[in-house]
């Protein structure tokens, strides 16, 4: 075994080999619940107006299985989370909710402490080519957005994603669905897992808050 000292910022620094032996962090499926923050995920949205996304709320009912909006017992918005997918709300909504943009989001929030390289990777699928004009997958990491996924409305091809980025402690690990313009037939299938420490290079940019860090390489 070797010690490693690396700086995590914007640096770029030399290659060097993976770490062997990364472990399972996070699974969206295993790990899901009806309690927020469980296992490390929460479940709301954020409601974007005039291009800028508000800040995260958190969904306030769980009912069979499902995150919702508590206004209105659940049915006010289509705003929601279940166990493999999620739901947005457009501005231009449909079968009577309110008409409101909700980017639905399933966030990882890293723990106290936590400072790694992690893998992200999971894949998007639209439930229904029955109509409506697709729904749009984010990645993002704090205020960073690092894939973008436009699922169009014939497709049910399950598009994968995959991310390596350096997080600390409370850095936020968001999985987002956008309704494009309006939110018919937006029930889209989100999975996810991290695992990690990895190291994987090259390393040209980082989400991570600049520290030191110190890995331990198997060798
Ligand atoms: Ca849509």
């Amino acid at each position: 075994m070797r010690t490693l000292m690396w700086f995590c910022g914007l640096a770029a620094v030399a290659a060097i080999g993976p770490l062997a032996g990364a472990q399972p962090i996070a699974d969206s499926l295993a790990d899901y619940s009806g309690t927020q923050g469980y296992r490390n995920w929460y479940y709301g949205y954020s409601k974007y107006t005039s291009g800028t996304l508000g800040p995260f709320q958190q969904l306030g009912l769980f009912s069979n299985n499902v995150w919702y909006r508590a206004e209105g017992g659940g049915t006010s918005y289509w705003t929601s989370i279940w166990k493999g997918g999620q739901h947005p709300n457009a501005a231009i909504s449909t079968g009577g909710r309110l008409g409101e943009e909700n980017w639905v989001i399933r966030r990882w929030v890293a723990p106290p402490g936590f400072l790694q390289y992690i893998h992200i990777s999971g894949s998007v699928q639209k439930q229904s080519i029955t109509g409506g004009d697709g729904s749009v997958f984010h990645l993002m990491v704090n205020s960073g957005n690092y894939t973008n996924i436009f699922l169009v409305s014939n497709d049910l091809t399950a598009h994968t994603f995959s991310q390596d980025i350096c997080v600390a402690g409370g850095d936020r690990v968001d999985f987002i669905v956008d309704p494009n313009i309006n939110d018919q037939y937006d029930s889209t299938n989100v999975v996810a897992t991290i695992t990690g420490p990895i190291i994987q290079m090259p390393v040209s940019t980082s989400a991570c808050p600049g520290a030191w860090a110190t890995f331990t390489i198997a060798t």
